[in-house]
C-alpha cells in the first residue's frame, strides 16, 4: 500500500542532489524534511527557488539544524519528521579536501552514516515503515579499470572514498542483520548548474566564463588526464527515488556510459565561449592527489532494466548549459564591477 501521505527526510539538503532531489519529491507531492547545519553564513542558496515561510499554509519543507557529526541531534530529527523514506546525501564531498580532513572526512561520511542508521535502526523499532538510500561514489571503484559495475571489485585511493566504502558496508550489514529497506546507490559524477565551485566541471565553467569577460586571467588545475563518466545531476536524482521504489532493497551503478578526459570538458567549454584554453589555463601541484583514479566509466545496465532509468541530458548538453548559465553569472559579476563593486578574485580556491 503506498504512504498516503509520502514523508521524506534529506540529509545534504542544501547541497547540489539535495537541492534537485527535494524539487523532484515536492513535485511528486511529498512533504520534505531536510538536515541544515549551522553556519555563519546562509547555506541554503539552492533552496531558495523552493523554500516558504512552513509558518505558511500549504508548505511541505521543512529545515531542521542537525549535523552528520552529532546524533543525538539525527535521532530527533528522525523522530520529529516520521518520514517514510530517507535519502543519506551529507558528506564533506570533495575527493582532494579529505586527503587534508582525513579524520574529519572519515568522521562524517563514515561514522555519520553509522550514526544515522542508528537513529533509523530506533526509529523502525516503532512500527513505522522507512526506507533509505545510501550516497554511495563511484569513487569506491578508484583504481579498479573500467567499466564498473555492480560485481567490479573495489578500491579506492582516497580518504573520502574509504569512507563511502565504510558507509556502504555499514548501509548493507544494517539491510542483513536488522532486515531494513536500505538500498546503496553507487553514482557516478554527476554535475549541472547548481555544482559547488570547486569540483572541476564547475570550476573550468566558472573560470572561463570570468576570463571570456575579462573578470580573471589564468585557471590553474592539476591532473587534466583523468577520465569521468558525466552525468546531469537532475537525471540521477530520478534514480535515487526509483531504488526506493522498489519491492526489494538492492545495490546499483547509476552511470551515462560515456566517460570523457577533464582536458576533453575544457576544451568543448572553451569552445563554447570562443576561447583557446591553453592561453589560458596553467598546471598548478596543489590540485594534484596523492593518490588519483584514473578511468571511472559506469555500466548502468542494471539500474535501466531494473528501475528503467535512463539519463536524459547528453554530455555536450550539459557543458552548454553549464557554460551558458555561468556566462550570465559573470555578465551580472561585470555590471556589478562597472557600477564600481569589488570583483572577488577566485584564483585561490582550494578544489
Ligand atoms: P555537495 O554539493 O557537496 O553537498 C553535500 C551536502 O552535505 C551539503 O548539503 C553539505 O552542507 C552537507 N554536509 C556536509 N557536511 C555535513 C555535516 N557534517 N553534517 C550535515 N551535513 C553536512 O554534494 P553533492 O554533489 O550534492 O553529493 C550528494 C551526495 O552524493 C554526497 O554524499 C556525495 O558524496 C555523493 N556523491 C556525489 C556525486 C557527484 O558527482 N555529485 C557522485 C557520487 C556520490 P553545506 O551546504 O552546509 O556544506
Ligand atoms: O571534479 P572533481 O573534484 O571530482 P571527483 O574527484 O571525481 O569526485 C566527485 O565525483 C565523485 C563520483 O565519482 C563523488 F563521489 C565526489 O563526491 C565528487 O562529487 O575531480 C574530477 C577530476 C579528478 O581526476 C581531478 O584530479 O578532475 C581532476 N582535476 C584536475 N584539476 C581537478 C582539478 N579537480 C578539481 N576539483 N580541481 C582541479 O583544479
Amino acid at each position: 500500500m503506498p504512504d498516503p501521505q509520502p514523508t521524506a527526510l534529506i540529509t545534504g539538503i542544501t547541497g547540489q542532489d539535495g537541492s534537485f532531489l527535494a524539487e523532484l519529491l515536492l513535485s511528486k507531492g511529498y512533504i520534505v524534511h531536510g538536515v541544515v547545519r549551522r553556519a555563519s553564513t546562509f547555506n541554503t542558496e539552492r533552496l531558495d527557488a523552493i523554500y516558504a515561510d512552513p509558518h505558511e499554509l500549504g508548505a511541505r519543507l521543512y529545515l531542521h539544524y542537525g549535523d552528520m557529526a552529532d546524533g543525538a541531534s539525527l535521532r530527533k530529527i528522525v523522530a520529529d519528521a516520521q518520514p517514510s523514506e530517507i535519502y543519506n546525501l551529507a558528506a564533506q564531498s570533495h575527493v582532494r579536501v579529505s586527503f587534508d580532513q582525513a579524520q574529519y572526512t572519515a568522521d562524517v561520511v563514515a561514522t555519520g552514516t553509522l550514526r544515522l542508521l542508528e537513529a533509523v535502526r530506533e526509529y523502525a523499532q516503532s512500527g513505522r515503515p522507512v526506507r533509505f538510500y545510501q550516497a554511495g561514489s563511484s569513487e569506491m571503484f578508484g583504481a579498479s579499470p573500467p567499466p564498473q559495475n555492480e560485481a567490479t571489485p573495489f578500491y579506492p585511493r582516497s580518504p573520502y572514498a574509504v569512507g563511502k566504502l565504510a558507509a556502504h558496508w555499514f548501509a548493507t550489514n544494517y539491510r542483513e542483520a536488522y532486515r531494513l529497506f536500505i538500498v546503496n546507490g553507487i553514482l557516478f559524477n554527476h554535475e549541472s548548474e547548481r555544482r559547488g565551485e570547486t569540483f572541476v566541471t564547475r570550476k573550468i565553467t566558472r573560470a572561463l566564463t570570468r576570463i571570456k569577460l575579462g573578470l580573471q586571467e589564468k585557471l590553474y588545475l592539476g591532473n587534466l588526464d583523468s577520465s569521468r563518466d558525466w552525468g546531469y545531476a537532475g537525471d540521477f536524482v530520478e534514480a535515487m527515488w526509483m531504488m526506493l521504489q522498489q519491492p526489494q532493497p538492492d545495490d546499483y551503478v547509476v552511470a551515462t556510459g560515456e566517460s570523457h578526459s577533464v582536458r576533453e570538458f575544457l576544451t568543448i567549454a572553451a569552445d563554447r565561449c570562443g576561447l583557446d584554453w591553453k592561453k589560458h589555463v596553467e598546471t598548478d601541484p596543489r590540485y594534484l592527489r596523492p593518490t588519483e583514479v584514473d578511468a571511472l566509466c559506469g555500466d548502468s545496465s542494471k539500474a535501466r532494466t531494473t528501475l528503467g532509468w535512463t539519463p536524459k541530458v547528453s554530455f555536450a548538453e550539459l557543458v552548454a548549459m553549464m557554460v551558458d548559465h555561468d556566462l550570465e553569472l559573470a555578465q551580472q559579476e561585470r555590471t556589478l564591477a562597472e557600477a564600481g563593486h569589488k570583483v572577488v578574485s577566485r584564483g585561490l580556491s582550494h578544489g
